[in-house]
């Protein structure tokens, strides 16, 4: 397999020189407010994840192992995963398991099996969340996550739920094919739910190895036929075999490896990851902080301009600048009251909207599976009747519940992210009016820097809900048992009925409760972010014309020296402008090439 390509050089390297501009920057006395650890993080954190998705059996675990050349994940003949794997990067194989009472355990690779499996964990009675797995692995280096999830369509419909949980967190998927098995109804149906969640898919016709290469042409044609009817245009299939891959990689067979066709797409998903979601961070950061050197220019053109502006004339600008403070002041309130506004859209047009049609959605689908299950075993003592049927309402409802709340979590983020990204925009212009009027009263040149926001509300929201408990409680029914049967099944039923509503609205009232406190605290740090950048700006601004000022009284000596450490300054932001600015370019242009994904 490739260890790198010439893409990957390219990207490191920019991404380094990022890297090194935002640590010199820390350093630069005339750059104030530089959220320069932040950036460094969102460089280092930036996670991708590719969720490897697909019929039971297509080969999904397989193509993992094969990716990463190592033998880690186990694969069966018979429906297997039942849990979601996370592979992340990491010095040494090293496995998580993360239980849905927010239990974690540490444990051993052979152990693996007996939690992600449908053998080990049958419908997951061990009640796990996901299991991550580290690995030093050149495919999971700088955030990218490769996600193994169990199949769908197989007779384990919990399988197909856990699937369907990863969809809304992928940045990419790679969709699973086999040549073995031709897309049927279920698959297409699949891969239509897959497309709502994103468009960046890849096909993957696995299994190669079974047909010679004609035959594999015609059924890469026959299934490129197929996927055109849905999607619309011709996706790209990518024939492999993974099986050969593995066992290429761990025979250090480059022949086998060669014939198992993976090489042609890993090197296509690697030029991917790279576009996607390296250059587009390092063009945003790269724009951010050539935003933050532009505005320090100023401020030391405006220091210089005040040691040599007759002081009548700065006082009356100063004056004039003030003035204009004082209506951006105002405007502050303004975006309060209309952020608080949006919020509470939000809370009541997706939050409540979508309880209200989930839990009528829940309540319609349990009471015909309680219904059928009280059928099924209302010949049983009534004591055992009760048990079972209450076992089974607190099961579905905690399974369905999980399910939603990692679907709802996603929703509400890219909600709030879009209500937020106005407000960025709008608080971005007005820094920028007040930047550009203090250079037109000062006359001193100033460049407006447009760059996206890279205030993300979607990682934000995605943050809290890390720190909620997943556990979901269930109270426990009230029923004396003390009836004679024939009264008693009914007296059950009816009682059950009534626990399945009360269950319901329980878990609805505490999801409902902590998404609501999540909206609020997200609201509260995204507020506090906006108004201080206009805050640091009229600081900015007022400080370095006091520091100006200040100097004045003091000799033409010390005036002198002030006025070459600023030019020296200048000249230093100037040379880490055009370096930011090769940068930006550079993630620019394969912005622009890249983008087609299938
Ligand atoms: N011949 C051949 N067999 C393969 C290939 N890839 C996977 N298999 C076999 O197909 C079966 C299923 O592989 P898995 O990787 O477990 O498939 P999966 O999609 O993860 O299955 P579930 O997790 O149950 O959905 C195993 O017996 C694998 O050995 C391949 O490229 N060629
Ligand atoms: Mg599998």
């Amino acid at each position: 397999m490739p260890e790198a390509d010439a893409t990957m050089s390219t990207y490191a390297h920019a991404r380094a020189e990022t890297l090194q501009c935002i640590d010199e920057m820390l350093t630069m006395e005339c750059i104030r407010g530089c959220p320069c650890e932040e950036l460094r993080e969102k460089i280092e954190t930036n996670a991708f994840n590719l969720v490897v998705v697909g019929q039971f059996k297509r080969g999904k675990t397989s193509l993992i192992n094969a990716l990463l050349g190592a033998d880690i994940l186990p694969v069966a003949v018979v429906p297997l995963t039942s849990i979601a794997t996370v592979m992340t990067y990491g010095d040494a194989l090293r496995i998580k398991v993360y239980f849905n009472d927010g239990n974690v355990a540490e444990i051993r690779p052979e152990s693996l099996p007996e939690y992600v499996t449908e053998k080990g964990n049958p419908k997951n009675i061990k009640d796990v969340s996901e299991v991550v797995v580290t690995y030093p692995s050149y495919y999971l280096k700088d955030g990218v996550r490769l996600i193994d999830t169990p199949g769908v369509g197989s007779i384990y419909q919990h399988n197909t739920d856990v699937a369907y949980r990863y969809l809304p967190k992928s940045d990419a998927v790679l969709f699973l094919l086999s040549v073995d098995q031709p897309m049927g109804k279920s698959e297409l149906d699949f891969l239509h739910d897959v497309r709502e969640y994103s468009n960046r898919i890849f096909f993957i016709l696995n299994k190669a190895d079974h047909l010679d290469e004609r035959d594999l042409k015609e059924s890469a044609d026959f299934q490129r036929n197929v996927l055109k009817e849905v999607i619309g245009s011709e996706a790209r299939i990518f024939p492999l075999s993974a099986k050969l891959a593995l066992e290429g990689v761990l025979r250090r067979s480059p022949d086998m490896v060669r014939k198992s066709l993976l090489p042609q797409f890993s090197e296509r998903l690697n030029t991917f990851l790279m576009e996607e979601k390296g250059t587009v961070l390092i063009h945003s950061i790269a724009g951010n902080l050539l935003r933050m050197i532009s505005q320090s220019r100023l401020e030391l053109e405006l220091e210089l301009k005040s040691l040599s502006t007759p002081i009548d004339e700065l006082q009356e600008k100063i004056r004039t600048f003030e003035a204009r403070k004082q209506e951006v002041l105002l405007e502050k309130r303004d975006f309060d009251i209309l952020l608080d506004g949006e919020t509470k859209r939000l809370s009541r047009e997706v939050l409540d909207a979508d309880m209200t049609r989930f839990r009528a959605e829940l309540l319609g689908r349990e009471q015909g599976h309680l219904e059928e299950e009280f059928d099924r075993t209302k010949s049983l003592p009534l004591k055992e009747l009760k048990t079972g049927l209450e076992q089974m309402i607190v099961d579905h409802v905690k399974q369905a519940f999980n399910i939603w709340r990692a679907i709802e979590d996603d929703r509400l983020a890219k909600a709030f992210e879009a209500a937020c990204r106005r407000f960025v925009i709008k608080i971005d212009e007005a820094v920028d009016a007040l930047l550009k009027f203090s250079s037109d009263l000062f006359e001193i040149p100033y460049e407006a820097i447009k760059t996206d926001a890279l205030w993300s509300a979607k990682s934000m929201f995605y943050y809290k809900f890390k720190e909620q408990p997943g556990a979901i409680e269930i109270i426990a029914s009230s029923l004396t048992l003390a009836l004679p049967k024939f009264i008693g099944d009914k007296v059950v039923l009816k009682k059950m009925q009534e626990y399945l509503v009360r269950a319901i609205d329980l878990q609805l009232g505490r999801s409902g409760n902590d998404f609501q406190e999540r909206i609020d605290k997200s609201k509260l740090d995204f507020r506090w972010e906006m108004l201080q950048r206009i805050e640091a700006t009229i600081e900015g601004i007022g400080t370095a014309v006091e520091k100006g000022m200040a100097r004045r009284s003091r000799s033409e000596e010390e005036i002198g020296k002030r006025r070459r450490e600023l030019e020296r300054s200048q000249q230093a932001l100037s040379q880490m402008g055009e370096r930011l600015a090769k940068i930006k370019n550079y993630a620019q242009n394969v912005k622009t090439a890249g983008g087609q994904t299938y």
